[in-house]
């Protein structure tokens, strides 16, 4: 029907990836359209701005186009490229808002259709065009504030015109992504189509007919007008108490006042100066690098074996973490079979499912029909004999080695050979758990954290005899359960448990020279730790750390001081959270401090002959934080962690430390290594030889 020309405006390239932003030009139609095709996501970098623009001033130069569709791949755009974010990369011209302008000030009129994802500056791209149409599975996002940043290339002045104030101050300090329909719902799109290309180029054909062209978003002013300082003031103080720290949730918000209340030039010229402001915040650049580390953990160096597939798995043990990793892999499309002792021990675990998926759908967090598909996903079993054709077991049995080994030489028994056979365990040897296997080359650590359909991290554990497509199946597994996915060394607590003892450990020794667990607490969760470690100590339970203490002071070196308080604590009869007694006293969750506490803590002070620490609270923080960041070393030169970003997304993802400080190797560095080596040289001296400084330090030291 008509002759098509495809022109492919080549940029230079600047990576291996391909490059390349094509215009194929239906000259009948009289309609341009340009497509986005740079793998992997369709980033803004700077081949693709250039080619882009290129693009742009091609069709409106050509005297045969009427007008431009904007289209991507099978997905719109991730946004800007990531990694031009380090500061040494030169940025190639147009930068971002500069193209959108041109988008804007296009003399033809532009629409854009929208497949997959359009996220930050794809959304931002799209914001600045005449007409919006989406598929009905695309979805839309700003996600910038994760990445300490806001949408600054118009997108905090285009949104909230299209869609108000308060959606767009919801949508980009929260980051998360929208579908089409609510996109639809907001008016942040114009329309839904199944067909396309079809339905854009249509549109782009009408609107050129008719001349009638919509108001450009910064134009519009019937969505931003009547809020008053007031309801500013107001949003800012919710942005700041949900943002522990972060910085860009309240700049959002004065962009968006400015959109409100600045005539568009002037607030184009502000949101620029607060996305400068924020660039140069240490915030963004230790996000940055945690989203880089994300991705590098999944990739094991040398690791070329193929994942096994995995289409059905057993869980063993229907508690807590048994029923949370059961819906994990429900809600990825797993089926499971949950496996108890007993009839009433596994009905107890299906209840629980049931009654999280309830929650869960009356939070809104899942639609009705997906919360029945996962769960008809799990199916009972009790005992181990009736688990069927598995591809993997993850066993979460309780922490005793004799009972999973146990547990490990039946499932040898009764599962097929090809079975991967993984172990939840926190700390304990998967070599000693492999060895009552035949197999011992497909028994793995597949550590998941409580709860765990919630938590992001799943840190796999490699035993010395574990084989390489074991690993490459439970790596890969991370990303189908939407986690991430590290690989940790077999040793006691891997990577994430070994570093917390020190953490945990400092505290307690703080109380035993005086310091009040209230201002411990405060310290860290001034810091942006969700919870303090002595808090932590109770939401775990004082019984369960008194019995862990007590096997590993078995195994430590002579001379080595461990702190008691816990112990004090639960001989008062106080086993945390769960008896309403520990460090604190609670009322339902609610924790209050506790006059008792204080009592029980002064007499272990005076009994033992403790002195007395006074303590600024930087110094609280650095005895909270270089101990972890000293064993982080050790485990680098053990090889228990591959890489220091691995043990920043374990502590991030895993242990709720502020992902604005990058992890607690990324906070090392920035804080000085030589702290770290001051530091444990001062606590190695009273707390025996585990404290002292990891002999790499001077190491790590040079090699950044
Ligand atoms: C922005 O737009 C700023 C502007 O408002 C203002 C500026 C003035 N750039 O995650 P995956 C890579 S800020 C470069 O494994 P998935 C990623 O590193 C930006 N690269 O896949 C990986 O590389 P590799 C706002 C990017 O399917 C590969 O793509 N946008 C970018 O699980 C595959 O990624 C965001 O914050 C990027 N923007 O998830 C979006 N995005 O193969 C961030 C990804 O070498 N991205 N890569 O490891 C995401 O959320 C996810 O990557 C996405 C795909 C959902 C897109």
């Amino acid at each position: 029907m008509y002759r098509t020309r495809v022109f492919i405006f080549s940029a230079p390239i600047l990576s291996l990836r391909e490059i390349r932003v094509s215009i194929i030009e239906r000259t009948v139609s009289g309609i341009a359209i340009l497509q986005i095709d740079s793998p992997p996501v369709n980033a803004f970098g700077g081949a693709v701005r250039a080619a882009l623009a290129r693009g742009l001033a091609a069709a409106c130069a050509a005297p045969d186009i009427n007008a431009i569709v904007l289209c991507g791949t099978t997905l719109f755009s991730a946004g800007a490229d990531i990694t031009e974010f380090s500061g040494d990369k030169v940025r190639l011209k147009p930068m971002l808002w500069d193209l959108f302008t041109l988008l804007e000030a296009s003399p033809k009129p532009v629409v854009a259709a929208v497949d997959g994802l359009a996220l930050g500056g794809g959304t931002e791209c799209i914001l600045a065009t005449d007409y919006r149409i989406a598929t009905p599975s695309a979805r839309f996002g700003l996600p910038e504030v994760k990445l300490g940043i806001l949408p600054g290339a118009g997108g905090t002045q285009r949104l909230p015109r299209l869609i108000g104030p308060q959606a767009a101050i919801d949508l980009m300090t929260r980051g998360h992504t929208i579908d089409a329909q609510q996109a639809l719902a907001l008016g942040m799109i114009d329309a839904i189509a199944e067909d396309l290309l079809s339905e854009a180029i249509a549109r782009a054909k009408a609107i050129a007919a008719t001349g009638n062209r919509p108001t450009a978003a910064l134009r519009r002013t019937d969505k931003v007008s009547g809020f008053d300082r007031a309801y500013f003031a107001e949003q800012r103080s919710k942005a700041v108490a949900k943002a522990r720290g972060l910085a860009a949730p309240a700049a959002i918000v004065d962009c968006v006042e400015a959109a409100c209340t600045l005539p568009p030039r002037e607030g184009l010229r502000f949101e620029r100066s607060l996305l400068d402001a924020l660039r140069a915040n240490p915030q963004h650049m230790a996000l940055t690098t945690l989203f880089q580390a994300e991705r590098a953990a999944a990739k094991v160096p040398h690791l070329v074996a193929t994942p096994a597939p995995v289409s059905r798995v057993a869980v063993i043990g229907a508690g807590t973490m048994g029923v949370g990793i059961a819906m994990a892999f429900a809600n990825a499309g797993v089926d499971v079979v949950l496996s108890e002792v007993d009839t009433a021990a596994v009905q107890r675990g299906l209840s629980t499912i049931g009654q999280n998926y309830e929650n869960a759908v009356s939070r809104k967090a899942i639609d009705r029909d997906a919360a029945d598909a996962a769960r008809a996903r799990i199916e009972p079993a009790v005992g181990l004999e009736a688990l069927g054709p598995v591809d993997l077991v993850v066993e979460a049995i309780p922490e005793e080695m004799a009972l999973k080994q146990q547990l490990f030489a039946t499932l040898d028994r009764v599962t097929p050979q090809h079975t991967i056979l993984g172990t939840n365990t926190s700390s304990l040897d998967i070599d000693e758990i492999a060895k009552t296997t035949s197999r011992p080359g497909k028994v793995v650590g597949v550590h998941f954290f409580a709860p765990a359909n919630v938590m992001k991290l799943l840190e796999n554990v490699r035993g010395s005899l574990t084989d390489d497509t074991t690993i490459a199946t439970v790596m890969a597994l991370g990303k189908r359960l939407g986690k991430v996915s590290v690989l940790a060394g077999n040793c006691d607590g891997f990577i994430g448990n070994r570093m917390l003892h020190y953490y945990s450990c400092s505290a307690e020794f703080m109380v035993e020279h005086g310091i009040a667990p209230t201002r411990i607490d405060a310290v860290a969760e001034a810091f942006g730790m969700p919870m303090g470690p002595l808090a932590l100590r109770d939401l775990v339970g004082l019984d369960v750390t008194v019995l862990v203490r007590k096997q590993r002071m078995a195994r430590q070196p002579l001379g080595t001081r461990t702190p008691l308080v816990v112990e004090a604590l639960h001989a008062a009869g106080r086993l945390g959270m769960k008896s309403g007694k520990g460090f604190y006293r609670y009322e339902g969750r609610r924790r209050l401090p506790d006059p008792d506490v204080t009592t029980i803590l002064e007499e272990h002070v005076r009994r033992n002959g403790f002195a007395r620490l006074a303590l600024t609270d930087q110094q609280i923080l650095d005895r909270l934080l270089l101990p972890l960041v000293n064993e982080g070393a050790k485990e680098l030169a053990d090889g228990t962690a591959i890489r220091e970003g691995d043990i920043d997304v374990v502590w991030s993802s895993g242990y709720g430390f502020p992902r604005h400080e990058g992890g607690p190797m990324y906070w090392g560095r920035r804080v000085g290594l030589e702290r770290v080596k001051a530091m444990a040289d001062e606590l190695g001296q009273c707390f025996g030889a585990n404290w002292m400084p990891a002999s790499n330090l001077d190491g790590l030291l040079k090699s950044h």
